[in-house]
Formats: structure tokens, C-alpha cells, sequence
């Protein structure tokens, strides 16, 4: 059995670090500091506490590392408030939902028909809470929110929260419009989890600026950190309504804090700081690219007259290969990791059992440091497996000798 269980490691990470080609838009790889300072004594300690409050001894040293990193999302985000513990996107969501909402509230969010995350909805972590969530109005041309549309619903069913930010996410979100025409009073939180590695270096949009409360985030896509969450308050946010989150996330929603994240954030972060605008402007040409070419090679890739995106993804209707679900196992037989993706034009039936969409990311190859030339390859495995027919295991031969060429992590410190 222990053989099995290192061999099953060692098969996975040969597989999935060496040989493919990763398009999953909601994933990516540690710097390898950042991976080296994971795993440490940190992991297996407790450290529950409110403020410096602390509930354990022999904690000194995680309060330093835990203040460390909060403090550099607090420089970088120019606020008071910046909370990394926790344990995940959703996490974050739910300490949102516990601050401010009680059950039976209602919530305004982008909607799952038009890739609003699982934990904006009733069927997930808002569900958990008891809210009630009302999806915005969704232009389907221009795959963004509606603003007067989504104003009107607002004005009437008056949520406690509106929700931005999406796990399908183009481009961005308008907040400002529509915080400018809402009650003050409604909380508008930006969960960046998609887009926190382009939001972080100030590209995509600027959810303060705009007007969000606050922003909730995992810290492991374009943000190439951990696997983890994190919320950030707006700075001219009511003291009283961070003492609320904090309270929300210790004791109501986590015990511990899982320490041992800390040092790795924090080193993704300041490689951020370091290398972050580069590595965000090639992010953003290299989805560009990877749209250019896919059309070219005969795809119907979602909003050509936008520019098809401002963002990691790249969205492809591949309803005529067999919809997403076969296109994306199709693409797994040639080293290509995608998934299937529901579009606002599908029905529920077609959404739930064979999204007619494909979701590419480009982050994780970026930072590989595949660029524009590599989205034009990358483009033609897909016309060979899917348009042309030819053999897969050839084509899978290819695509894990591109991979290949590509074997060393960038926009990182070196180790
Ligand atoms: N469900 C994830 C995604 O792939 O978008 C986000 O948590």
C-alpha cells in the first residue's frame, strides 16, 4: 500500500507538472520558495485567536509571520484591513454572508447560468447561510452584467449584499455604475478569486476604486500562491464593520489557522510586488493570442467584436465537436486539462448534463513562460485533434514535447 500511495504522487505530478498542458482557469503552481517554505512546523500547530488574542502559547512566531503577510495585501491594497486566514474563496464568502446577513436575506449576484461561483447561490455556501440569491440581468452579446437591468432588480428586492466577480469572468464587472445608483447602505463585495493576480498588480479593474466594500478572494489562480482565501476591506470601510468580519471568520466560521500558508502567500506576494506586471500584461496577451488563434483556426470563441477578453479565459463554444463535457475529455486523451463550461445560451437541461462551452486559462502556462507564439501551437492541437480528426496519441506526443521545453517556473525569486 505505500508503494501505491508514492507512485500514485509521483504519477500525478509527473503527469500533471511535466507533460500537459494545464488551460483550467481556476488553477496554477507555487514559485518553487514559495513551495519549499509550505511545508515547515507550522503545519501542524493551532493558533485560534481574535486580534493578538490568543488562545494557544508557543505561537509567537505565527503571529509574526500571520502580520507579515497581512500587512504587505494591506500595503499593496492601501488599507487597514486584510485578513489571510481563510481556508479558501468560498470561506471567505461565507464569513461575508455571516457579518452581514442573517437568514433569509437576500443576495444579488451575477447567477450560475452566467458563471457566477457556486457559493454566491443558494445551492451553496449563500444557500448555508439561508439567503436567498437573485441573479442580475446577464447580456448574453457582451457577456457582462446589464447595468440598468440589474439596477431595477436591485431597487426592487433591496439585498443586503451585491455580489461582483464570477468563476466565468471576461471582463470586468460594473461596479461603479452600479454602486453609484444603490442604496449606500447595501454591502458590495467583489469576490476576485478569478482574476486576484491581475487585480493585485492593478490590471483588469480596481474593485475599491470603484466602489466594492470589500473584496473576498482565493489566493491560488491568477494569484499564484497557496491554495487559500482572503478578505480585504476597503479603507474608509466603519471599523465597526471589520470587527464584525473578524468575528465572523473566529470563532463562527473557522477554529484554526492553518499557519503553515502564511510564509508561501507571502513570498507569492512579494514576487507579485517584484515581477507581477509582467507577468499580468503577458497573462492578459497571451489570452488575447490564445482567442486570436482559436477563431483562426475555426473555433467560436465567445466575444470576438470585444476582444474576445480582458481576462485569463478564454471562452469557447464547441457545441458542433459534441459539447464541452466530450471536447474537454477529447482534449484530456491529448495532454490539454480544460473544462466544460455552461453558457448563458444553453438550456438548463444542455447546462447541467453537456455544456455546450469550454473555459481556457491561460495563467498557468504564462507562468511557464509560454507567450504568444506558444498560443498559436497550443491553437493547432486543437484544430488537429478536434477539426482535422488526426491521432490523438500523435498529437498528445506533441503537446507533452512543447510542454517539455517548458519545464522551469518564472516570475519568481530564485531558490
Ligand atoms: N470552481 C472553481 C472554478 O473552477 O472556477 C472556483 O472555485
Amino acid at each position: 500500500m505505500l508503494d501505491e500511495v508514492i507512485k500514485i504522487v509521483e504519477n500525478h505530478h509527473k503527469w500533471r507538472r511535466k507533460e500537459c498542458i494545464n488551460l483550467i482557469a481556476s488553477e496554477s503552481v507555487m514559485s518553487p520558495l514559495a513551495e519549499k517554505l509550505f511545508v515547515s512546523d507550522f503545519e501542524g500547530r493551532y493558533n485560534e485567536h481574535t486580534s493578538g488574542n490568543c488562545h494557544y502559547k508557543g505561537t509567537k512566531h505565527s503571529y509574526e509571520i500571520e502580520d507579515l503577510c497581512n500587512n504587505i495585501f494591506r500595503k499593496k491594497f492601501n488599507t487597514r484591513f486584510a485578513d489571510t486566514r481563510p481556508l479558501s474563496g468560498g470561506i471567505a464568502n461565507l464569513t461575508v454572508y455571516a457579518a452581514f446577513t442573517k437568514p433569509g436575506d437576500i443576495l444579488v449576484s451575477p447567477g450560475i447560468p452566467n458563471g457566477a461561483h457556486i457559493s454566491h447561490t443558494r445551492w451553496g455556501l449563500a444557500g448555508v447561510r439561508g439567503l436567498k440569491n437573485v441573479d442580475m440581468f446577464f447580456d448574453k452579446e457582451k457577456m457582462n452584467i446589464d447595468v440598468e437591468k440589474t439596477i431595477e432588480i436591485i431597487k426592487r428586492v433591496n439585498p443586503k449584499i451585491v455580489m461582483f466577480g464570477a468563476s466565468m469572468f471576461l471582463f470586468p464587472h460594473p461596479i461603479r455604475e452600479i454602486r453609484e445608483s444603490i442604496d449606500e447602505n447595501i454591502k458590495i463585495i467583489y469576490d476576485s478569486a478569478h482574476v486576484f493576480g491581475l487585480v493585485y498588480n492593478e490590471k483588469f479593474q480596481k474593485p475599491f476604486k470603484e466602489g466594492a466594500d470589500i473584496i473576498t478572494s482565493s489566493t491560488h489562480k491568477t494569484f499564484q500562491g497557496p491554495q487559500g482565501g482572503i478578505v480585504i476591506g476597503n479603507n474608509n470601510l466603519d471599523e465597526k464593520d471589520w470587527e464584525k468580519i473578524e468575528t465572523a471568520l473566529f470563532p463562527k466560521v473557522m477554529s484554526n489557522t492553518h499557519i503553515h500558508r502564511f510564509p508561501a502567500l507571502s513570498v507569492t506576494a512579494l514576487e507579485m510586488n517584484e515581477f507581477g506586471e509582467e507577468y499580468s500584461k503577458q497573462v492578459m496577451r497571451n489570452a488575447k493570442a490564445l482567442a486570436r488563434a482559436l477563431t483562426d483556426q475555426g473555433f467560436e470563441v465567445l466575444c470576438p467584436d470585444l476582444g474576445f477578453t480582458e481576462s485569463h479565459q478564454v471562452i469557447v463554444n464547441v457545441k458542433e465537436f459534441g459539447g464541452g463535457k466530450i471536447v474537454a475529455n477529447t482534449l484530456e486523451n491529448c495532454n490539454i486539462i480544460c473544462n466544460k463550461m455552461a453558457l448563458p445560451t444553453d438550456s438548463p437541461h444542455d447546462a447541467l448534463k453537456n455544456p455546450s462551452g469550454i473555459r481556457l486559462g491561460v495563467q498557468e502556462m504564462t507562468r511557464f513562460g509560454m507567450k504568444e507564439n506558444e498560443m498559436k501551437l497550443i491553437s493547432s492541437f486543437f484544430r488537429d485533434v478536434l477539426i482535422d480528426e488526426k491521432d490523438v496519441e500523435k498529437i498528445k506526443e506533441e503537446v507533452t514535447g512543447l510542454r517539455k521545453q517548458f519545464p522551469q517556473i518564472k516570475f519568481c525569486f530564485k531558490v
